[in-house]
């Protein structure tokens, strides 16, 4: 996983081919691109530049491919608006694999690059392992979509904009009672060597608890795995009425297909690994109604939100923009609107980019704490940790095409949280 590294010029939009680089020119790329390697000073009024890593390749590179079109859209929208004029940062996405060797490298060398900020990785179990880094070097990291209990607490300078599964996992179980009450059984599978997915497993075995449906069967997996059909015939000898599943897209696709192909009738809940269209491809006809809880929603009315679904729309030839591209998006807009407001409150004829790296750093992440954003996902804000504080969530459950290909995430009416 992770061999090939992909690197995206600023203000370019990343084509197939050409731009796989080898390691050795991908490093010195990226300092280029940079401002002003490892000086401290940054001197001037140059773009400032940010780093994502997000996973281009391996298991988690159909979530990774959401992302990074949520980052491109959010660098042409904020375009501009933090000193003024011209291009005001320079965003350079990097792959950060789907495993924490590649996402470290990712890491080094845009820290290596000297960047402002950092956005990244696309997993709970790399932000556990790289997060630390950045927090060290006292350099602000916001997660488009680590989920798993525990990151915020990560460190000082670890934030996130995804909803942690405390908060969304246990509303596709409402749902899913909501849908069918006569749901009495359960059985749960999970990534046991995926952070984000043993912890979602935990809070959806809880959720199982709350509402008395005990699980029958308590499966671990790995997210290497992609024939689960031993597993599969052992717990369907127990009846389950409904399965839960917290995997990534690979393992998780496979194992709903199999489930189905093996004769599953009841209904299936997956958690945030599976959060996006590219799925289709993987479970097919099968992936067929499935419920899954989301962070976003495409149809909500605010004037952010229409921008991107707009912009999204036009890029992606009129498809509706997924979960991962939009907080994506947001953590883009975090850290740039923030640059913007600090630059305004600096005196005349500063700039950001004279300020020393360091503390630039430093202000951008006390002020990112402390602000509201307007963001597609609705009004967010921070705790003092770094969780993000968001409102509103969904359940939607996937509507597949007869052609077995296309299909949609139907959001399902949303019902007041308890
Ligand atoms: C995490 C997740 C993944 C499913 C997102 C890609 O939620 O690793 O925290």
């Amino acid at each position: 996983m992770g061999q090939a590294s992909i690197i995206q010029a600023p203000h370019r939009s990343l084509r197939a081919g050409s731009l796989l680089l080898s390691a050795s020119l991908l490093a010195s790329s990226i300092v280029a691109c940079g401002n002003s390697g490892r000086d401290d000073k940054a001197g001037g009024t140059g773009p400032l530049p940010i780093g994502a890593a997000i996973a281009l390749t391996g298991n988690a590179s159909v979530i990774g491919q959401d992302q990074r079109i949520g980052l491109e859209l959010a660098r042409d929208h904020f375009q501009g608006n933090v000193q003024g004029k011209g291009r005001a940062l320079d965003l350079t996405i990097q792959d950060g694999g789907s495993d924490e060797g590649t996402a470290t490298n990712a890491f080094r060398s845009l820290i290596g690059a000297n960047v402002v900020a950092l956005i990244g990785p696309s997993l709970s179990q790399q932000a556990f392992a790289v997060d630390p880094i950045a927090d060290r070097a006292g350099i602000p990291v916001i997660g488009p979509s680590n989920t798993a209990t525990g990151i915020p607490e990560i460190g000082p300078f670890v934030a996130r904009v995804s909803a942690p599964v405390a908060q969304v996992a246990p509303l596709s179980i409402a749902a899913a009672l909501r849908l069918n009450p006569k749901i009495r059984s359960a059985a749960v599978f999970y990534a046991q060597d995926d952070a984000y997915s043993t912890s979602e497993s935990q809070i959806f075995q809880q959720a199982l608890i709350a509402r008395n449906l005990k699980p029958v069967a308590v499966i671990r997996t790995s997210v290497s795995d992609t024939d689960f059909q031993s597993q599969i015939t052992e717990t369907l000898r127990r009846n389950p009425d409904l399965i839960v599943i917290s995997g990534l897209p690979s393992d998780g696709g496979n194992l709903v297909r199999q489930l189905r192909e093996l004769g599953f009738k009841g209904t299936l809940v997956a958690g945030n690994g599976m959060n996006s269209p590219n799925i289709y491809s993987i479970c097919q006809r099968f992936c067929d109604g499935l419920l899954i809880a989301q962070a976003y929603s495409p149809e909500s009315n605010t004037p952010i939100n229409r921008a991107f679904v707009a912009a999204y729309t036009k890029a992606r030839g009129g498809a509706v923009p997924p979960q991962f591209s939009a907080q994506a998006f947001t953590a883009y807009q975090v850290i740039a609107e923030t640059l913007s407001r600090l630059q305004v409150s600096l005196p005349a004829g500063a700039t950001l980019a004279a300020l020393p790296r360091a503390e630039l750093r430093r202000r951008l992440n006390t002020a990112l704490l402390k602000g509201r954003f307007q963001t597609p996902l609705g009004e967010i804000r921070f705790t003092p940790e770094g969780e993000v504080i968001q409102n509103q969530f969904y359940v939607a459950q996937v509507r597949m095409n007869p052609d077995g290909r296309s299909g949609r995430f139907q959001l399902l009416p949303t019902v007041p949280t308890p």
